[in-house]
């Protein structure tokens, strides 16, 4: 399983959802791909750590107790943790990139992303700028539901259909999509795994994989490998959002026979 983009101690991260998620997971393997702790936000706000970010915590704990294997690989919130890349702590490994093997033999690059902030023209002006105003957002967000709530109509998400509406953010995403499929190719890799746009996506492009596990402020999502290579996209209530089938294999034994014969 990979999640990313929690943004623990930040105001806007949905701990809630993300203990009970987590608390009814068995998994071999979870993937921390960055942004898990908001450093950043703590750093420079007010942190909010409340019960329900504890609860995520204590969930890691458990599947770690359960024989999950850990692997953190920090995204820019969370970049001090950089420092330890290339650990082998007792929790947890620690790295700045990894490289995933399907079930089904496909080999995907799992990395943050804000490697491709250059590569999409995003400078740390605009970085932090961006930063500002999407929290600005979410607190319009939570202002326009609160009352939406109140007047009984479902959630609706204010940033997601600003981004939607706003050619400049797809623009953006495309140029993202396409740098991290660039670096994929480039280290021979069949495909990609990241998050840190907070925009949850399993699609296939030129032979390449592209998956993006979301975030737990506004998608609430996370990518999980089947034991058979299926991959699913799946919602915090357990919905699939997107699916890939498992590659097929005939190729080992057919060569093996053609060789034979
Ligand atoms: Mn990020």
């Amino acid at each position: 399983m990979f999640i990313s983009d929690v943004h623990l101690g930040a105001r806007h991260c949905h701990a809630a959802e993300l203990a009970d998620f987590l608390d009814g997971l068995r998994c071999e393997r979870l993937y921390l791909v960055g942004d898990i702790v908001d450093l950043w936000w703590m750093a420079q706000r007010r942190a909010s750590w409340g019960a329900a970010h504890n609860r995520v915590v204590e969930a890691l704990h458990a599947l770690r107790r359960r024989d999950t294997e850990l692997v953190y690989i920090p995204g820019n919130h969370d970049r001090p943790i950089r420092r330890f890349c290339g650990l082998a702590l007792p929790a947890m490994r620690v790295r700045r990139r990894a490289v995933h093997v399907t079930a089904d033999g496909r080999r995907l690059l799992v990395t943050h992303g804000d490697d491709y902030d250059a590569a999409t023209h995003f400078g740390s002006l605009q970085e932090k700028l961006g930063d500002w105003l999407y929290y600005r957002i979410l607190t319009g967000n939570q202002w326009l539901n609160a009352l939406r709530g109140r007047l009984g109509l479902r959630y609706w998400s204010l940033s997601e259909f600003l981004k939607s509406k706003s050619g400049a953010a797809e623009r953006y995403i495309g140029l993202f999509v396409q740098a991290g499929l660039d670096d994929a190719r480039r280290r021979g890799l069949d495909g990609i795994v990241c998050g840190h746009i907070h925009r949850a996506a399993l699609l296939q492009r030129d032979g390449l994989l592209y998956a993006n596990d979301g975030d737990w402020v506004e998608s609430l999502s996370a990518l999980v490998e089947e034991h058979d290579g299926t991959l699913r996209l799946l919602s915090h209530l357990g919905q699939v959002l997107a699916e890939i089938p498992p590659r097929m294999l005939p190729m080992a034994c057919d060569t093996g026979e053609a060789a034979a014969a």
